[in-house]
């Protein structure tokens, strides 16, 4: 049994009552609404998976209603089919050009009303799961699997697009990189996959300790950069240095098992490729390693 709700709007109570029960008795949930603009509140509160819309009704006829909700986005995707004694060309014309997926003749004959419905149900549903689909796999392109902070690919391309940011409305921007000190003894002592929980753990100190307007990635193995926009260098280097701090203090679920971090903080030079202030962010990051580790380098 269907369990989708479906919108009927008409102003004649007795064409709700005969609809209402011929899509009740298909275990459809049924709301309903008298006129075009009432139709419209309702579907905005339910939120139905389809709408049946009279055309001729008092106070807003259903192609203006139709036209309005197609322009409100959290209901403009919900299909549309006309139920009307009007059918002519024109009419169908002007109800396919309102929005509507489909129109259904009055007086209807109840199969075919129901085939029709059924289809644009399932229709949107399809839809909808492929929307989901999509979204999850952009999601996957631009995530690290292991620690769901940005992927190397994607910290390219931000970092790309912060610099042509700060050329045009002169910004300004800074990046840290981040390197876990003698992480390959944390794999050769402890296992690979204790390293891998030290690396998520490590993931989530930076992502509590950035801000909101931060973005912060996986660069490579036990590598990690954060991009700062709009602040200056030094607050950049105070945020690596809480970071730092955070990682270096941190519980990592293991006894006996601590992790440090270095790190190197850049800020980006009028002009400079991306690549460029990456290598200068990096070779700060390796002055903190040979300095001794567990250290900051600006
Ligand atoms: P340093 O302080 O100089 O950075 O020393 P290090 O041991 O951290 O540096 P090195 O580059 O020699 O070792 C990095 C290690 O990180 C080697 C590699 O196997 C490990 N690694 C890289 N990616 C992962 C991962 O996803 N999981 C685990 N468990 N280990 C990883
Ligand atoms: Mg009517
Ligand atoms: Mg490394
Ligand atoms: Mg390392």
């Amino acid at each position: 049994m269907a369990k989708e709700t479906i919108l009927i709007v008409d102003d004649i109570a007795q064409n709700l009552q005969i609809l209402g029960e011929v899509l009740s008795a298909q275990g459809y949930r049924v709301a309903v609404a008298t006129n075009g603009l009432q139709a419209i509140d309702v579907a905005q509160k339910v939120k139905p998976d389809l709408i049946l819309l009279d055309v001729m009704m008092p106070e807003m006829d259903g192609y203006e209603s139709c036209r309005r909700m197609k322009n409100i986005p959290e209901i403009e995707n919900i299909p549309v089919i006309f139920l009307t004694a009007r059918n002519t060309s024109e009419d169908l014309v002007a109800g396919f050009e309102a929005g509507a997926v489909d129109f259904v003749s009055k007086p209807f004959i109840n199969v075919e009303l129901l085939v029709r419905v059924k289809t644009q149900v399932r229709m949107k549903h399809l839809v909808e799961e492929l929307e989901r689909k999509n979204i999850e796999l952009e999601n996957k392109a631009i995530h690290d699997d292991l620690t769901g902070l940005f992927n190397h690919g994607h910290m390219f391309e931000r970092l790309t697009h912060c610099q042509e940011i700060g050329v045009r409305y002169g910004t300004s921007l800074s990046v840290i990189m981040f390197d876990v000190d003698h992480f390959k003894s944390v794999n050769d002592n402890w296992g690979h996959q204790v390293g891998d929980q030290v690396l998520k753990k490590v993931s989530q100190i930076i992502k509590d300790t950035v801000r909101k307007t931060d973005i912060a990635g996986r660069y490579g193995g036990e590598e990690f950069m954060v991009i700062c926009q709009e602040t200056t260098i030094e607050n950049t280097y105070a945020l690596a240095e809480r970071i730092r701090e955070n990682i270096a203090q941190a519980d990592t679920g293991y006894e006996g098992l601590r992790v440090t971090i270095s790190g190197g903080v850049a800020e980006s030079r009028v002009g400079e490729p991306v690549e460029q202030l990456v290598n200068r962010a990096d070779e700060l990051l390796y002055e903190s390693k040979n300095s001794g580790r567990n250290k900051i380098t600006q």
